[in-house]
């Protein structure tokens, strides 16, 4: 929550970018800023505002003291990663040799969004594509892409004078283009008249659908875009593709990423006790994925499901907010992962409570294992994304069949759907700027399968560059369990009165990041997997490097 203060001041001035004058202003003066969410009438509407209005001090005394060297990389300060910015560079080559000279790709920001009706906003994450494109972190901003002279144009709100008191300098368009390496920067009132000059053939903007979210991606626009020709077929496809194979400097970022993930999932698993909230576990891996990693945010709300909660595969969200006691004999799933310079980690650990595997707990564990193994071992480039799905619901189903638990064939067992009973969820998806990253099933990959394999976040052949997670899981969800009872075809293939035993165990799933090489995988987790690796962790600490 905002403190006082910073209610007050965002009720004066409202938040950097995401301002925008209401037609009371006339009326009203500064008093009456707000956050509408049309930044497309901002320019038109601050055109008639001027006495509002900070210039362009590029001349001024003020930019020449408050000038700063070009900055080549972005971090979090000492001990975090550095991060060229020839990265988002980069991606726009790539992008610019995919497109035509003639063409100018044009994509707005994410903005501000206020909670109801009230001057407190979410916290800000920029949009995924824009990330990508521009590296630019704050809300209000649009980017071009001259394709014919490969140059990245940004436009940055015109902010009031009055945001330097409430919020911070104002930073001359000179200074957004050393912080973020673009070749030119404007005020996103120019952004039609700049446009104008580049004399495009096309503006290609961004719109396609997002085959996890269902919706679509949120197209630019802005005042006097019907002057323009505009396309908004052309792009998606192409940078969505460009985004699944990640480049050296993204990789870098990624394993960076993982990497604090990974710690702070060990110092969750060091902490963690039977007696604590589970939110209490939530909280060491927010603080050490921040305060060591500089990770400003998490890719997604963590999931620290203890007991017969982590049969709940999306535990951890507003009516289920990790609040049980844990309880000594638990088991414990806590998916989490942190996020740094847009780019996301998504690893799971599960574990018990109390450091000490029972026999039962042992065996789901293991099964689990044996499937991330199976996978581990298997990808490389050519293979089928639902091949590798398969080879690990076999692995898992052997292992539990050797076990008792199950019985029968186990090429019967997927037939009959045993594999989706235990494990609903598909393998594992691509990883990247989102945590279910894009480019799952564009126009030239298989579409998604049907039937048992649907789940699947992608049904893709594997490639150098790809990075996906592997998540195999063994859940005992009594909704599940009792359809399957009362399926004979299903019923079959288990032997109940073990099973029975576990229903309340909740569950067990083994995420790790891996990016696809040449060879096979090079997984960016580090964490204790075995079950000789976690017992010998949580009772001694740092043995595990
Ligand atoms: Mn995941």
């Amino acid at each position: 929550m905002l403190n006082t203060l910073t209610r007050f001041i965002v009720s004066k001035v409202g938040r950097k970018c995401s301002l925008n004058y209401s037609p009371s202003i006339e009326r009203c003066g500064a008093k009456s800023l707000s956050y509408c969410n049309h930044n497309n009438r901002l320019s038109s509407v601050l055109s008639r505002r001027s006495n509002f209005i900070a210039q362009d001090r590029l001349t001024t005394a003020t930019e020449f003291s408050l000038s700063v060297k070009m900055a080549a990389t972005w971090s979090m300060g000492p001990g975090t990663l550095e991060v060229p910015l020839s990265l988002f560079a980069t991606n726009r080559r790539r992008l610019a040799e995919k497109l035509k000279p003639g063409q100018v790709v044009v994509l707005q920001g994410g903005e501000d969004i206020n909670h109801y009706d009230t001057d407190v906003q979410y916290v800000f994450r920029q949009e995924a594509y824009f990330i990508w494109l521009s590296g630019v972190r704050e809300p209000g901003c649009y980017f071009a892409l001259d394709v014919g002279t490969g140059k990245g144009h940004l436009f940055v709100p015109r902010l009031p004078e009055e945001y330097e008191v409430w919020m911070g300098k104002l930073l001359s368009c000179n200074q957004f283009k050393n912080i973020y390496g673009v070749d030119e920067v404007h005020y996103v009132d120019e952004l039609r008249n700049v446009l104008k000059s580049l004399n495009p053939d096309v503006l290609l903007t961004l719109s396609g659908p997002n085959t996890d979210s269902g919706l679509t991606a949120k197209e630019a626009v802005f005042e006097g875009i019907d002057e323009f020709k505009v396309n908004n077929e052309i792009l998606f496809p192409i940078i969505a593709e460009l985004r699944v194979i990640k480049t050296p400097a993204e990789i870098e970022v990624m394993r960076y990423v993982c990497k604090i993930s990974s710690d702070a999932h060990k110092q969750v698993m060091l902490h963690t006790k039977p007696g604590l909230m589970e939110y209490q576990c939530e909280s060491v891996f927010l603080d050490h994925c921040y305060r060591v990693g500089g990770c400003r945010h998490v890719s997604y709300t963590c999931i620290c499901g203890s007991g017969d909660n982590a049969a709940t595969l999306h535990y951890g969200h507003a009516a289920a907010p990790n609040t049980k006691l844990i309880q000594n004999g638990d088991m414990c799933l806590f998916d989490m992962g942190g996020n740094y310079a847009g780019y996301a980690a998504d690893i799971t650990c599960s574990f018990p409570a109390n450091g000490k595997f029972t026999e039962d707990q042992k065996l789901i564990y293991e099964a689990v294992l044996f499937a991330r193994d199976a996978v581990i071992k298997e990808a490389k480039p050519g293979v089928m994304w639902t091949d590798m799905h398969l080879t690990a619901n076999r692995a898992m189903l052997e292992h539990l069949k050797k076990g008792g638990l199950l019985k029968g064939d186990v090429e019967e067992m997927i037939k009959n759907g045993v594999n989706g009973i235990l494990q609903p969820h598909g393998l594992g998806h691509l990883l990247g700027l989102d945590v279910h990253d894009v480019g799952g099933y564009l126009p030239h990959c298989p579409p998604r399968p049907e039937g048992p394999l649907a789940r699947l976040r992608t049904a893709r052949r594997l490639q150098p560059g790809m990075l996906l997670t592997v998540e195999p899981g063994c859940y005992f969800i009594p909704r599940l369990l009792d359809g399957a009872k009362n399926n004979p075809s299903q019923a079959q293939f288990f032997n109940w009165d073990v099973v029975d035993k576990y229903r309340g165990f909740g569950g067990v799933r083994i995420e790790d990041d891996v990016l696809i090489t040449e060879e096979g995988v090079e997984n960016f987790t580090f964490v204790p997997r075995t079950v000789a690796e976690i017992e010998d962790f949580m009772a001694n600490g740092a043995n595990f490097k």
